[in-house]
């Protein structure tokens, strides 16, 4: 069964089954991008890919016009030189950091995250580095007791970068495989963004490398949303997405806008409010679910 089923997708089939590409068809491809939420950017720069693809010009068959575009989405999703696959040393903690505008999601992903790697064999830690909001613990150590992992919290009004210290010392302590860090969401300045993330990551840093930067964006607020996003990928370097809430009313193709403008591949996808709805991501089957 497929798991994504996007409408732009079969409107960008239809359009590349013209017998020629006329501008009027092209106009038609564009339409059909933008609809899907790419964005005018995005949107430009697929269309670019496409007219410069050598077999454009004989794509007058729809299995040619799904291969070509089918090649330049998965390439685009495939952000080059950056694994789409989350990269896990074994035999040493591994440290997630989850960071991204509020409400976006970042605490239940952390906890279908949890559920996610303990189901794959391996030792969890969560901690909840969110001292912004005082129910902001007790949510993560909900997510904890469901994932049956382990969770670590500061004292009321610790800094954020303690607990995050406190936790990786805990996570070598006990020898587990991953810590996942969650953060408060609140919008800050751009400065004071970099200045907690960086706090954050050196204490961190000083006991265990720092495998990943999951940045999580609510793919329900579409282009806004990521315009938010740009925000964090400026303040610390991002090394992944975890796109939430596709099962809402998000139409698709903000997975092929983050990956081109943030040049960050998607790595996790969130499809609902249960513990099992987060699912890895993976380029050709989500292009190949979109133009089937
Ligand atoms: N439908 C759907 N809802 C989701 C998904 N992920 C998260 N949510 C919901 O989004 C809301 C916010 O989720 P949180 O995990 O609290 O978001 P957060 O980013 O931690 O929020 P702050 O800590 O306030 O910044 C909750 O109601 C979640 O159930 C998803 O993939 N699909
Ligand atoms: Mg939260």
């Amino acid at each position: 069964m497929a798991l994504f089923n996007f409408d732009f997708g079969k409107k960008l089939v239809n359009a590349f089954s013209r017998e020629k590409l006329t501008e009027e068809v092209w106009q038609e491809i564009h339409d059909a991008l933008i609809l899907g939420d790419l964005g005018p950017t995005t949107t430009k720069a697929i269309i670019e890919k496409l007219k410069k693809h050598q077999n454009i010009k004989k794509a007058t068959e729809i299995t040619q016009a799904k291969e070509i575009l089918s090649e330049v989405l998965v390439e685009t999703l495939q952000v080059k030189g950056k694994p789409t696959t989350i990269q896990f040393n074994p035999g040493e903690l591994n440290v997630i950091l989850i960071v991204g505008v509020n409400g976006t999601g970042k605490t239940t992903s952390v906890g279908k995250l949890a559920n996610l790697f303990a189901h794959a064999g391996k030792k969890v830690v969560l901690a909840a580095a969110d001292t912004f909001r005082a129910a902001a613990a007790n949510q993560l150590q909900t997510w904890a007791e469901r994932a049956k992992v382990e969770f670590v919290r500061g004292e009321d009004n610790a800094e954020p970068a303690s607990v995050a210290f406190k936790a990786t010392q805990k996570a070598k302590e006990v020898s587990a495989d991953v810590l996942v860090v969650d953060t408060a969401g609140r919008l800050h300045t751009k400065a004071g963004l970099m200045d907690e993330l960086g706090k954050i990551k050196r204490v961190i840093e000083k006991q265990s490398p720092l495998s990943e930067v999951l940045l999580v964006i609510d793919a329900t607020t579409g282009q806004n949303g990521l315009i938010q996003a740009k925000v964090f990928t400026e303040a610390v370097e991002v090394t992944g997405v975890v796109l939430t809430k596709l099962d809402g009313s998000a139409k698709g193709g903000i997975v092929v806008a983050i990956a081109q403008e943030l040049q960050v591949p998607v790595k996790f996808v969130g499809l609902g409010e249960e513990i099992d709805d987060l699912k890895a991501f993976d380029p050709v089957d989500f292009v190949s679910d979109l133009l089937n």
